[in-house]
């Protein structure tokens, strides 16, 4: 299972499941057989006893360069038709995917990687990341969600002129501008408080988790109205778990939770 070529996978700190993406000679150049990868990693999270948050990464340089220019340039209409290419891309963020996934941004998160790291649930970032949608300097278009998710992100004015110049922006202008939740001087810094938050996040009831990550990204959807109601609805619900009576007992007997994911 583990026996990948172009990730790596660990479980680093207690319920924390790590996926480092691993093709250094590409800058991590998302290849078909690397997302077909990431995607086996990340089910495999999903169902594993032990995971109960997960944290996506790169290295130092790169994050992610993008789509694999080199294996997207030959490609006609006819074959991204009919083989779907990059469809399974979105098996991150169909619902599949029930455990929190924190990305941990350093260098180059551009085009595709740009917009891997905008599937995510948390943006940690440096402050000098790369980010940016540079596709229209290869003409053609963000093709993985960055038109939409950049968009509701930093709002159209902002996400026109990145998309529509290709500029790059930095980690720093990514938290300024609500892309990333935090940024940080230091690489060091960034991985650390990554694998923190994780940890913390991995700290909690299994069922209220999820159902935060659920109720969260449903307001991307949903109108303000319905969300709301989905969001009362799934509250409601947790009040059939045991997590939510062994939460609030412990508070009441100022005690640490032992969670019990029933
Ligand atoms: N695809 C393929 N190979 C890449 C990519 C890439 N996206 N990025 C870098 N590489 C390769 C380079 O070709 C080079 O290989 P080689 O040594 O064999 O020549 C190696 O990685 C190192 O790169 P550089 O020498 O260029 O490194 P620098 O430090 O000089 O520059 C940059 C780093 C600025 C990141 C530069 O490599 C660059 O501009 N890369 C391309 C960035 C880009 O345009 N990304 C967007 C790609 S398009 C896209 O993502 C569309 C998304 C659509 C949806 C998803 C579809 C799957």
């Amino acid at each position: 299972s583990s026996n990948y070529e172009y990730i790596q996978v660990s479980e680093p700190r207690p319920g924390v499941g790590q996926v480092t993406l691993n093709r250094p000679k590409a800058l991590n150049a998302l290849c078909t057989p690397l997302i077909n990868e990431l995607n086996a990693a990340l089910t495999e999270f999903q169902s594993s006893p032990t995971v109960r948050a997960i944290l996506l990464t790169g290295s130092q340089k790169a994050f992610a360069a993008g789509a694999d220019i080199k294996e997207m340039a030959p490609l006609t209409f006819s074959q991204a038709y009919t083989t779907s290419f990059i469809e399974s891309w979105s098996n991150l963020t169909t619902g599949a995917l029930k455990k929190p996934l924190i990305a941990a941004v350093s260098g180059h998160a551009l085009g595709g990687g740009c917009e891997l790291a905008l599937m995510a649930d948390i943006i940690y970032c440096t402050s000098s990341a790369n980010f940016g949608q540079p596709e229209i300097k290869l003409g053609t278009i963000p093709g993985a969600g960055g038109s939409q998710r950049l968009t509701r992100a930093v709002g159209k004015a902002k996400a026109m002129e990145l998309i529509l110049t290709g500029k790059s922006f930095s980690g720093e202008e990514a938290e300024r501008w609500g892309v990333a939740a935090r940024s940080f001087a230091t690489y060091e810094e960034l991985m650390e408080a990554a694998l923190k938050t994780a940890e913390t996040i991995a700290g909690y009831s299994k069922v209220a988790v999820m159902a935060a990550k659920e109720v969260v990204n449903k307001s991307q959807d949903l109108p303000l109205r319905d969300g709301v109601e989905y969001e009362r609805r799934v509250f409601h619900s947790l009040f059939g778990s045991q997590d939510q009576k062994i939460g609030m007992k412990a508070f009441a007997e100022k005690k640490k939770a032992e969670w019990s994911d029933e």
